[in-house]
């Protein structure tokens, strides 16, 4: 059977309801997972015209919605560095995902394969993952049906966090290269990150415990895993407290916990019973997230989300590079969006005296601006974020001769980070361990790392509009220049409040529009919020 007809009859066992339009947007598909079965196997047919159109390089498919309800699920594709799809590609994606038949998918694929210039002889190889899930493996047999179908070679690494996957892209497509990532398993990924963690302490003990909720999603079990690989708590190590990790009943996973959970409520999980200034974080569904908190004095819930995590790290990351006689030579800068609270913003700039890069909303956004920099540290405020080192700064790190012990020391826990941080993607089990390392060097707990500087108040709401398509921004989001008018509207009432800053902008995963807004005190930033909302509806 030719190759044309072989898709028609394969495709025709995924057919498309007729009613729904799909998007490719930020966090790849994400909808009902019962209405994801062409869609994956869509996408399983654009990873084998990826792969081969990067000449046989490996592509990664992961099968997960993150931290959205367990009814949901998502697919998204994974580029041989381990970075997120490349943008020209997501159109591809939407317009397989929306043909209409059978018939018109073959055309597009056809077309899409002429227009590429793929050679039907290059190989194509992809690896998958999914999160836990229950309509996981039922989605994984459409992408294989698309894998088989196109003479793709492929292996399923089953169950794994987002960020595992990504490790797994990159060790695959560098092995045997000058600068192999890791070993392409999940083993791989536990002994580099666990011997990585080991270096970057120096000999420190982990100060206390920590506790860990999984969002009754992925991370629970990897976590378990990665701990194995830790010096043990009996040792004088790090104890790991591993809670919110059933994924047995499907109804859990970010129920009443996560990530997300903590960040959108500002509280801690009604299952935790933490003690006052006992350190606690949050995985999402998928664990490529990662937010920290604890009980205060007075009993007051404190978050340290993405920004804090960034600024702890910016200013780690930069004393140890002048430590290593390296200040001069980095250029390390912090990456945000518009929802970083603008007290973090200022102490970057003020107090760390970095540079700081703002962005849209989007980690692919984020990521790209952080590779300008040697050093880029880029978070979402949501905890969505990483470190990555330029080529040049690694290079920078390996060759250069410390002249004392100090500076001895310091490269080389900069060289440690650089292998306990997971550069491909925000990771929160590296992130985890990296936040762990840094309070351990400072002899910090989560009051010191809160006492750096002083959140203002914020409140962001969500507003149902007509169509937010006509929500345009400029300026990384920051201004509105559609509808008209509506941006001086907003300017004004700005004006009226100390300290206030606020922005309106169409969410790219819900639809919504999103208003954002920080003041001095928390009366007036629900003040300008609500205000602000009023003149977006
Ligand atoms: P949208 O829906 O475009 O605001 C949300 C998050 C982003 C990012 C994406 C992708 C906020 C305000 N927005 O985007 O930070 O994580 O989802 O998952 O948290
Ligand atoms: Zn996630």
């Amino acid at each position: 059977m030719a190759l044309h007809e072989k898709l028609l009859e394969a495709s025709g066992k995924h057919p498309k309801p007729a009613e729904h339009q799909f998007q490719y947007g930020t966090a790849g598909f994400r909808m009902k997972a019962t209405l994801l079965d062409p869609v994956v196997f869509r996408v399983g047919l654009l990873a084998a015209l990826r792969s081969k159109r990067l000449g046989g390089q490996t592509i990664g498919v992961m099968i997960t919605a993150s931290h959205n309800p367990p009814e949901d699920n998502g697919v998204k594709l994974v580029d041989p560095m381990g970075e997120m799809l490349e943008a020209s590609w997501e159109a591809y994606a939407t317009k397989l995902a929306n043909a209409s038949s059978d018939a018109e998918l073959v055309e597009i694929y056809n077309k899409l394969s002429t227009d590429l210039k793929i050679k039907s002889e290059t190989p194509a190889r992809v690896v998958y993952a999914r999160d836990t899930r229950a309509s996981g493996a039922t989605l994984v047999a459409a992408l294989v049906d698309a894998l088989e179908v196109t003479g793709t070679q492929y292996t399923d690494y089953k169950l794994m966090t987002t960020p595992q996957l990504h490790y797994i892209v990159r060790s695959v497509n560098t092995q045997g290269s000058e600068a192999p990532f890791g070993e392409p398993s999940e083993t791989g990924y536990y002994k580099k990150v666990g011997a990585a963690f080991k270096k970057a302490m120096q000999g420190r003990k982990a100060n206390g415990s920590i506790t860990v909720d999984c969002a009754n999603g992925v991370g629970g079990g990897k976590l378990r895993e990665l701990i194995k690989y830790l010096p043990q708590a009996s040792e004088g190590g790090l104890e790991i407290k591993v809670v919110n990790d059933d994924v047995l009943k499907p109804e859990r996973l970010n129920y009443q916990c996560g990530a997300d959970f903590v960040k959108t409520n500002q509280r801690a999980p009604p299952s935790s019973h933490a003690g006052q200034l006992a350190r606690c974080a949050s995985l999402d569904g998928d664990a490529d997230r990662i937010v920290f908190y604890f009980i205060d004095h007075d009993g007051k819930f404190v978050l340290l989300d993405g920004d804090r995590i960034a600024t702890l790290a910016a200013s780690f990351i930069g004393d140890l590079a002048k430590q290593a006689g390296l200040g001069d030579e980095l250029r390390i800068g912090v990456v945000q969006t518009a929802y970083a609270n603008g007290s973090s913003t200022q102490y970057i700039s003020k107090s760390l005296k970095l540079p700081v890069v703002c962005t849209p909303t989007g980690v692919k956004h984020l990521h790209h601006a952080a590779t300008k920099f040697d050093i880029g540290v880029y978070f979402e405020a949501n905890g969505h974020g990483t470190v990555v080192f330029s080529p040049a700064a690694l290079k920078t790190l390996a060759t250069t001769e410390p002249q004392s012990p100090a500076q001895k020391t310091a490269l080389d826990t900069l060289r440690a980070l650089t292998d306990l941080i997971n550069q491909t993607v925000g990771d929160a089990l590296s992130d985890l361990l990296l936040v762990e390392v840094i309070l351990a060097h400072k002899g910090w707990g989560p009051k010191e790392w809160e006492s750096t500087y002083t959140d203002l108040p914020n409140r962001l709401v969500r507003i149902e509009v007509a169509d937010r398509n006509i929500f345009k921004t400029v300026d990384a989001e920051r201004r509105l220049e559609s509808p008209p008018g509506v941006q001086d509207q907003i300017d004004a009432l700005v004006g009226k409040y100390k300290a206030g800053r606020s922005f309106a902008r169409a969410s790219g995963t819900e639809d919504a529009v999103r208003v954002y807004a920080e003041a001095a005190t928390r009366g007036e930033a629900d003040d300008l919020a609500q205000k602000v909302a009023t003149v977006v509806k």
